[in-house]
């Protein structure tokens, strides 16, 4: 008989996780910084009783379950993955906040473990307080929700099952390629129930985080192809970052002269300011990147899913003859466009590649058009940073002031209203990680617990978190959870009255900017156009606990800035900004399909434009 230990499923579950690591390249970390969550009957007595003896690993009350989430993620992702939490809450609707957190973390493949609480296994109570019951089966719970938004997803009605469920949970955590949220539902009787667990299972594990090499025959197909290409273009996505891939990239680049393009997670991987460095690509693309991908005879990816914004709706290249090599981890994203596909690890394809395209260098010409194109988008950038517009600055001003006030290890978070597009054409990214965008998802509300998460994950780097005023009442709350862990992050909020992003939107498809406007109901129109809501939102950030620095303009902005370095605690600029001077889109669209049939003017002639401009869109077949 082998060594047994006595102990609840929950204590096995945390015993267990407590004693996993991570190793790549030689370095070995814990893979679990901790738990965050909330309790309620779901998990206090099981989880939450385990957590209470296990006081080596961390726990740490957030005050919504969806943004413990984001916060892992945001953690997961400025570690580049080597690195999370997990997230515990109880059955019903804490189990249920924690779908939106789980989606994200699944679209932006960043590891998260969930233990979301579960009704009884025994049954004989049932329907328990916030049971979903089905006159069906009885095998089915709330978080059956999370089986779609989950890499892996178990549900534990017995203890021994932990034994085999465990390490699956890990395999696909530490995996690049399969990596997302995983989904270990905890029924609340089985959390309680003692077992004899095999000592075995908590000893301690390193999982090693591979490096995959290249397919020979896909290596030289590719280089034939780089070799023949004449207008070739990279484009950088999040593998490249999460696979600390930048220098790799940088001499690839450099030897070979292929500029570099890059999505809004792979933004950071070459620094603004060098010479391959095109910027960002796609619908909220720069000019000199549009013009590259649209003429581009061969695209590289590496590490990219290829997002519609990527593509700009499969419309970003238009050269008949444009070929793919995809450097990835996964299969499924190296097969994209009909690629040849690299399925590897992007620093190993990189260093591969380089080697073997030796002596290869593009055409002058094209290098000469790289650079003036290069020169032509930072005047551009320049112009937009320095508009002047009055009485209040407009959005681009904001973010000119804003990088000008940041360091160069500086992290800036992100996910959702015009910032995401504002920023990925004009921020100025001079370190890996230092564009931190969650543009997977684009979910509004993960930009404070995900720039907790970031300053949590590297607690040396001054974090700002970039938000909306339509996107700080989605969720300011964690205000107090960053309060409470004495943690400092930097909220600047910029106040458009609304949401312009989505308000532009809606006036491009014809719809003039319907719902999208903070103003009261309107007695005599009966619509949402009356006065406009008096919002305090520096009262609302130092109700919550943190420092309030309200700016009445840019100079006042920028001396909140320093303010706000110079604290300890956390604290939220707020700023108002002209909603309609916006940052144009370059050469580039994105597919938002527009009403086939109405009768207002407006709404018809988008139809039309709509129509004319989908004639671009492109399947990509391949060749041979
Ligand atoms: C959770 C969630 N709900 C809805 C959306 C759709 N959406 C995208 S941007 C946006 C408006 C954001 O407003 P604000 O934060 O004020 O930024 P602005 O658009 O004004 O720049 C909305 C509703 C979203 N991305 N996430
Ligand atoms: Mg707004």
């Amino acid at each position: 008989m082998s060594a047994t230990r006595r102990l609840t499923t929950a204590q096995a579950a945390i015993e267990f996780l407590k004693n996993q690591h991570v190793e790549r390249d030689g370095a070995v970390q814990p893979f679990f910084a901790g738990a965050l969550g909330i309790f309620g009957h779901g998990n206090v007595a099981g989880i939450g009783q385990a957590l209470q003896q296990n006081p080596d690993f961390p726990y740490i009350l957030v005050r919504n379950e969806q943004a413990a989430v984001h916060l892992a993620a945001g953690y997961a992702k400025l570690s580049n993955r080597l690195r999370t939490w997990v997230c515990t809450s109880s059955i019903g609707p804490g189990a249920t906040n924690m779908v939106t957190g789980a989606a994200l973390a699944t679209i932006n493949r960043l590891p998260v473990l969930l233990l979301p609480g579960d009704i009884f296994a025994r049954r004989n109570v049932a329907p328990v307080l916030q049971q979903l019951e089905s006159p069906g089966t009885q095998d089915t719970s709330v978080n059956d929700c999370f089986k779609p938004v989950s890499r892996y997803w178990d549900r534990i009605y017995r203890p021994e099952q932990l034994i085999t469920a465990l390490p699956e949970a890990m395999r696909v955590l530490t995996s690049p390629a399969d990596t997302g949220a995983v989904t270990l539902a905890m029924p609340q009787d089985v959390q309680s129930e003692a077992y004899d667990f095999p000592v075995e299972l908590f000893r301690r594990r390193t999982w090693l985080i591979r490096r995959p090499v290249p397919d020979r025959e896909s290596l030289r197909r590719a280089v034939e192809l780089i070799r023949a290409s004449r207008r070739p273009l990279n484009i950088a996505g999040g593998g490249v970052l999460y696979g600390e891939a930048c220098e790799a990239l940088a001499r690839f680049a450099v030897q070979t002269g292929i500029p570099v393009a890059e999505t809004q997670a792979g933004k950071g991987s070459l620094p603004y300011d060098h010479p391959q460095c095109v910027g960002s690509v796609g619908a909220t693309g720069t000019l000199a990147a549009n013009r590259l991908a649209r003429e581009a005879d061969l695209v590289i990816g590496v590490g990219s899913r290829y997002s519609d914004f990527t593509t700009a709706s499969m419309t970003a290249f238009q050269n008949p003859e444009v070929r793919f090599v995809n450097i990835n981890v996964a299969d499924f994203d190296a097969f994209k466009l009909s690629a040849i596909p690299l399925v590897a690890d992007a620093r190993v394809a990189l260093n591969e590649l380089t080697a073997a395209v030796e002596g290869y260098r593009v055409g002058d010409d094209y290098a000469a058009a790289v650079k003036s194109w290069k020169a032509e988008w930072e005047q551009e950038v320049e112009r937009l940073f320095h508009l002047g517009n009055q009485p209040r600055p407009a959005q681009s001003e904001v973010i000119g002031a804003l990088w000008k006030a940041t360091g160069p290890r500086d992290v800036l978070v992100s996910a959702a209203g015009s910032h995401p597009g504002d920023l990925h054409k004009l921020w100025r990214a001079r370190s890996p990680g230092g564009y931190h965008l969650e543009y997977g998802y684009s979910c509004m509300g993960y930009e404070i617990p995900g720039a907790i998460g970031a300053k949590m994950a590297d607690p040396s780097r001054e974090v700002f978190a970039f938000v909306g005023d339509g996107t700080y009442l989605m969720t300011p709350t964690e205000i107090v959870t960053a309060v409470q862990e004495r943690i400092k992050i930097i909220i600047v909020l910029v106040n458009n009255h609304g949401f312009g992003s989505i308000g532009g939107l809606s006036a491009a498809v014809g719809c003039g900017g319907f719902g999208t406007h903070d103003r009261a109901r309107n007695a005599a129109t009966g619509q949402l156009d009356g006065e406009r809501l008096a919002v305090d939102f520096a009262a609302n950030a130092r109700s919550l606990g943190a420092v309030a620095l309200p700016a009445a303009n840019l100079k006042e902005f920028k001396s909140a800035l320093e303010t706000a370095k110079s604290l300890d605690r956390t604290s939220v600029i707020v700023i108002e900004t002209e909603r309609e001077v916006r940052v144009p889109s370059y050469e580039s669209w994105w597919d938002v399909a527009v009403a086939e049939v109405s009768d207002n003017q407006a709404v018809k002639k988008a139809r039309a434009d709509y129509e004319k401009a989908r004639e671009f869109e492109r399947y990509h077949l391949g060749r041979g």
